[in-house]
């Protein structure tokens, strides 16, 4: 077992810290680390998280781009949104996030869009010798090249609600995990491939855990006017397969589920998250 540091940190409260790296106040909230982190602490798990959202990573925003391609209206976000500290500060910040909260398993979510800036906060992070998975589409579709960082020690292939969970209980535990469905991992510098498992079933997801994000999150330009909105999932996965997308080549996952399946409670309707609308 090569993974840094794992079953050292068996006694006490076990942490995950998510990384989640972002484009520029591209504000909706990943959907995966709410539903994880939901699940890890219904099971007694502590999570935090380190967000690039609200860093000066880009000289203006996607969104802005867009309304210069005359693609979406003018749209202003309020002062609030203009807070944003520096990407020196960035690593700063996430080197202190790592010491104060002293996770012991640190999850990467990653779309290929941030792969290069993913790469920069593991710089950050392999420092401090922390077992550390990565999962989102990125590492899905190209799994040995982000394995191949000696920053990442494992990464989930597919989906991740019943792998991590499984993970951080074999780890809390000093279990072996080697076996866990979608998971990879390296052992003596060869990669090690599980298989990947049925689809989960999304009535089984408790409702997304919100609380974690930074409040303005929640709030999105949509034809000019900033909305505060959140994302309901009401199916996965897509039966067609347009050679341009990565949905279809998901073949783990073919038939999309009736949103009618669901149980109420995954639509959060509490006064915290009503719309603005
Ligand atoms: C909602 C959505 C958005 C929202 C919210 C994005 C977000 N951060 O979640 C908004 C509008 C902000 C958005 C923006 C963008 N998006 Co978008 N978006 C989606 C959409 C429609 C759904 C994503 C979702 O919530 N799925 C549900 C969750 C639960 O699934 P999931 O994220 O895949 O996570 C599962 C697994 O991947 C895994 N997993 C994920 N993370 C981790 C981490 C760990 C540790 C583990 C173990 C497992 C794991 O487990 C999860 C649950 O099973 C997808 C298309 C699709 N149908 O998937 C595109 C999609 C993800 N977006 C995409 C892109 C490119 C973008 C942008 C980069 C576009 C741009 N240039 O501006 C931006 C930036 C994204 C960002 N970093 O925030 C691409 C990604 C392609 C790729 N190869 O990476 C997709 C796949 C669309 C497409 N087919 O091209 N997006
Ligand atoms: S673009 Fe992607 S999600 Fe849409 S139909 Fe094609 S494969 Fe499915």
């Amino acid at each position: 077992m090569t993974v840094r540091n794992a079953g050292k940190r068996q006694k006490g409260k076990f942490k995950v810290l998510f990384v989640y790296p972002n484009l520029m106040l591209q504000t909706t909230f990943p959907l995966a680390i709410a539903i994880f982190s939901a699940i890890l602490k219904q099971n007694g798990f502590e999570v935090d998280i380190f967000d690039t959202t609200f860093y000066k990573t880009e000289e203006i925003t996607s969104d802005e781009k867009r309304v210069y391609n005359l693609q979406i209206t003018r749209f202003e976000l309020g002062p609030e949104f203009k807070k944003l500290k520096s990407p020196e500060q960035m690593y700063y910040d996430l080197a202190e996030k790592v010491r104060n909260c002293n996770p012991d398993l640190i999850a990467y979510s990653i779309l290929e869009d941030l792969y290069p800036q993913a790469l920069s906060l593991i710089n950050v992070t392999k420092q401090f010798s922390i077992p550390t998975i990565a999962g989102g589409l990125f590492p899905t579709f190209a799994p040995e090249k982000v394995l191949s960082n000696d920053g990442i020690d494992i990464i989930c292939v597919g989906e991740g609600e019943e792998s991590l969970l499984e993970l951080c209980d074999r780890l809390r535990t000093g279990e072996d995990y080697t076996d866990i469905p979608n998971l990879w991992f390296k052992k003596d510098g060869q990669i090690y491939k599980n298989p990947i498992s049925l689809p989960r079933d999304l009535a089984l997801n408790p409702p997304p855990d919100f609380s974690l994000f930074d409040d303005r999150r929640f709030y999105k330009p949509m034809k000019g006017k900033v909305y505060r909105m959140g994302i309901v999932e009401t199916s996965r996965g897509c039966p067609y397969n347009c050679s341009f997308c990565d949905s279809g080549a998901m073949t783990w996952r073919k038939s999309t589920i009736n949103c009618e399946s669901l149980p109420a409670a995954a639509a959060p309707t509490p006064a915290r998250y009503r719309s603005s609308t």
